[in-house]
């Protein structure tokens, strides 16, 4: 997945000639940033809410952990059902285990209002059985299956929507000198949006 490498900016003292010097040596370090995928299904019995269900076969089934139950939905081709994670998270893989019912063309989708939606994957030639769709990027407090196309007569069928997140980067830095260290961390996203730490970490090599 391509997530953006944080930069790593040295906290400067008042400006002088060694603060400055020190900043400067910071070019010729290495860092390397490694983002994972979280290990949490974040969709673990959040709540639901679908267009519709086939009688029993209610939204929650399809997050409650349990390989046998299940959501089931009206026969037709536009039944949907988004999760609400509680708070806007990066969505990082979306897994869908499709009862036999499955989406043969579906979009999953976030969004932070449940209004305005944005594709995270847009799926065409779905055959059921386990998606497990990684790589996404989009940002949202909720996530939906939008039906497009059925696979069969009946409506889309689903024993688990599992969600997963970025897990915590590690920002490996090499090339530093022996002493005492004191860093903030500045990230950068893909859209220049920049973030700094709350508070600076300390060490000594
Ligand atoms: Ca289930």
């Amino acid at each position: 997945m391509s997530v953006p490498a944080p930069r790593v900016q040295r906290a400067r003292g008042p400006g002088s000639w060694l603060a400055r010097a020190c900043a400067v040596a910071v070019v010729v370090f290495s860092a390397v940033a490694q983002a994972q995928v979280g290990t949490v299904n974040l969709a673990l019995n959040r709540p639901v809410v679908t267009s519709s269900a086939e009688g029993p076969f209610t939204g929650n089934f399809a997050v409650d952990g349990d390989a046998g139950t299940r959501w089931g939905s009206a026969f037709t081709a536009t039944e949907w059902l988004q999760v609400d994670l509680g708070q806007s998270t990066p969505i990082a893989r979306v897994v869908l285990t499709w009862e036999p019912a499955y989406g043969r063309g579906y979009t999953v989708q976030v969004s932070n209002d449940a209004a305005t939606w944005q594709d995270a994957r847009v799926v065409t030639d779905g055959d059921g059985g386990v998606d497990d769709l990684t790589g996404l990027s989009g940002v949202g407090r909720y996530v939906r299956m939008r039906g497009v196309q059925r696979a069969t007569g009946y409506g889309y069928s689903l024993w688990e929507l599992e969600v997963y997140g970025v897990g915590t980067e590690q920002l490996s830095i090499t090339g530093l000198n022996t002493g005492s260290h004191t860093w903030r961390v500045r990230a950068v996203d893909g859209a220049g949006n920049s973030t700094l730490s709350s508070g600076p970490i300390t060490f000594t090599k």
